[in-house]
């Protein structure tokens, strides 16, 4: 495939981490099948797909809903938890070498064209993730789960990250990887790159495979 052109009137971009920038959802797997397996709930890799770019909550909310027990607020919070210290372990141990194709080229290039960018993520973790991956000096502002309130496809994270970059709603691009994520781009007035399929992202503004297919052009 062709590279998308993306016209730099878009002067901020903002970046969703799971599935855009590095590849977390199989250590987000492995640490909900180690609940899921300890709470005798069948959990498949194709179930795992619901989970990406929803937030810890409402990923137990999910996984929970694929068993037949009910459990109470504090054994739930008990669970987030337990997977979070699994999924913990297992994000100590990432490098560069995590990095998807075409992150760091993209970077370097909206960097040399002075666009603004910023992180919009789901994940209470990113600062960890960044860190490891050495991609967080890349990052004019990062906004993530610790600082929002309302998850993807509410707009909040993508209107907060184009806030601290003093970039207007219409002037960013988003690039996302879940569904949630696109809508929520949308639904801040800003343009939706997906990253992925058209049959999981069918409302995208354009649609990449990764992001070794984006090409910045000037106007
Ligand atoms: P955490 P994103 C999202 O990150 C993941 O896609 C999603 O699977 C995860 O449940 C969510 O972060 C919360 O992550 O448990 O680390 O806070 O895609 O929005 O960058
Ligand atoms: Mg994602």
């Amino acid at each position: 495939m062709q590279g998308a052109n993306v016209l730099t009137k878009y002067l901020g971009a903002i970046f969703d981490l799971d599935g855009v920038l590095v590849d977390t959802a199989k250590y987000h797997y492995l640490a909900w099948k180690q609940l899921a397996d300890r709470l005798n709930i069948p959990f498949t890799k194709e179930d795992n797909e619901q989970l990406k770019g929803v937030s810890r909550v409402k990923s137990l909310e999910i996984l929970l809903s694929l068993g037949s027990k009910n459990y109470t607020e504090n054994e739930r919070k008990q669970f987030m938890d337990q997977k979070n210290e699994t999924y913990v372990r297992y994000i100590s141990h990432m490098d560069e070498s995590e990095i998807l194709p075409g992150v760091v080229e993209l970077l370097n290039q909206l960097k040399r064209k002075k666009i603004k960018i910023a992180l919009g993520s789901a994940s209470k973790n990113s600062g960890l993730i960044l860190k490891n991956t050495k991609l967080q000096d890349y990052f004019d502002a990062i906004v993530d789960g610790n600082d929002v309130s309302k998850a993807k496809p509410d707009p909040e994270v993508f209107l907060l990250g184009a806030k601290k970059i003093g970039i207007p709603a219409n002037q960013c691009m988003v690039f996302e990887d879940a569904k949630a994520g696109i809508e929520a781009a949308k639904q801040a007035g800003m343009l939706a790159i997906g990253v992925g399929t058209q049959e999981n992202l069918p409302n995208a503004d354009i649609l990449v495979k990764n992001l070794e297919e984006i090409e910045l052009s000037e106007l």
